[in-house]
């Protein structure tokens, strides 16, 4: 009776309040107080921009694709340059993703077992293996700062037999990958799986933290699931992870998932939603330019508007352009366009996620939730 009752206090041990919260991001140079965003550059650039735009809206630390690198420039080339920060000269730091998700999304024929992956990749058909092993490899000589796991994201829907077959297979990746690293100066992150259930999530990183990863990441999620979904799995995975270590939820952006994910105790985002959107003439706004947050550039509405983007916003696009030059634009095809609203959409998450951090910070936080939420997310509530 005595063993049971300390294995239950051992196991409450590992549980922990979820909450919102500001923390430190401290690995070799970079210093970040979280939670933030962070913009998605796959192959060595956040699409339309220069690494100066993205350090001007206030970023510094972006993410990166071994997947898409390995491929292309190859590492050759990426050795040679020391690194993706000198071949980019982006100043700040990056994270890179490991490629479970990209071979799940991105290959067509592809091969799992046991040792890794194997798929014809996207560019030229030929036949590609990811081993946790090679994924250690190539991020060190990417360089990043954090580096992801190799982990296979579980397709959905999935059964509770197959989701517990690929997270336990994960898991299993995660632990060779641990001991695969060479460069200790680097952070390592972990991945939780489990699809769509709870107790496979918790199985799942209670064995994850047999290892002392840097930090956490939650995958597997924001694959097709409903938003209440997520939410609920979020909730069943938080109490779980680690207190003192980051905690990133990945591939999701926006701007209600992001806020309702803060709240529960999540650190790190990424996400191509606000450039890929900007891309497709689609604007994030705060509620007083629109009902649901959104705008369409290309709408016949904005074809005289002398207005901003958004009255509230501070980007460098708000501060310059007019609506209607926006739309000229984007219906000219103008290829600047791309650029103006990836800057907007990008300053837009990070002023979100700004004013939460200063909402945290100052024990603020549950007053000014409603309007961070009406303000930001008007169409979610
Ligand atoms: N695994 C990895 N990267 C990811 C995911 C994952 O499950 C997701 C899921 N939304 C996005 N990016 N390695
Ligand atoms: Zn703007």
């Amino acid at each position: 009776a005595l063993e049971k009752k300390a294995a239950v206090e051992s196991e409450r041990d590992l549980l922990h309040t979820v909450g919102p919260r500001i923390t430190k991001l401290k690995f070799g140079n970079i210093e970040l107080e979280t939670p933030i965003f962070m913009p998605v550059g796959t192959v060595g650039s956040v699409k339309s921009l220069s690494p100066e735009d993205v350090y001007s809206i206030g970023y510094r630390l972006i993410l990166g694709n071994t997947y898409h690198l390995n491929l292309r420039p190859g590492m050759e080339l990426m050795r040679d340059f020391g690194g993706l920060h000198q071949f980019m000269r982006w100043p700040g730091a990056i994270l890179t993703d490991s490629g479970g998700f990209q071979v799940m999304s991105l290959a067509k024929i592809r091969k799992l077992n046991e040792e890794g992956a194997t798929f014809a990749n996207h560019i030229n058909g030929a036949k590609i293996t990811l081993t946790p092993e090679s994924v250690v490899g190539i991020q060190e000589d990417i360089d990043s700062d954090i580096q992801m796991v190799l982990d296979e994201c579980t397709s959905y829907p999935a059964t509770h037999a197959e989701a517990k077959a690929s997270m336990e297979r994960s898991m299993r990746w995660a632990q060779r990958a641990r001991e695969a690293r060479k460069n200790k100066n680097r952070a390592q992150f972990g991945i939780v799986q489990g699809g769509m259930y709870g107790d496979l999530r918790v199985q799942s990183i209670k064995e994850l933290r047999k290892n002392d990863f840097e930090g956490f990441a939650i995958g597997g999620l924001s694959v097709g699931e409903s938003k209440r979904e997520m939410r609920r799995l979020l909730s069943a995975t938080m109490p779980w992870m680690p207190h003192d270590k980051p905690r990133y939820l990945m591939g999701v952006g926006a701007p209600d998932d992001l806020i309702d994910s803060i709240m529960l105790g999540i650190d790190m985002f990424d996400c191509v939603m606000p450039t890929r959107n900007a891309r497709n003439g689609s604007v994030f706004v705060r509620s007083t330019a629109s009902a649901n947050g959104k705008m369409q550039i290309k709408n016949a509405a904005h074809k005289a508007s002398k207005e901003p983007l958004d009255s509230n916003c501070s980007c460098y696009t708000c501060k310059n352009y007019s609506r209607a030059y926006l739309r000229h634009l984007f219906v000219a095809e103008e290829l600047l366009v791309f650029r103006l609203l990836s800057i907007h959409n990008l300053q837009f998450l990070y002023d979100l996620t700004e004013e939460m951090r200063e909402a945290i910070r100052t024990g603020r936080i549950f007053e000014e939730l409603p309007n961070i939420r009406k303000k930001y997310a008007p169409g979610s509530i």
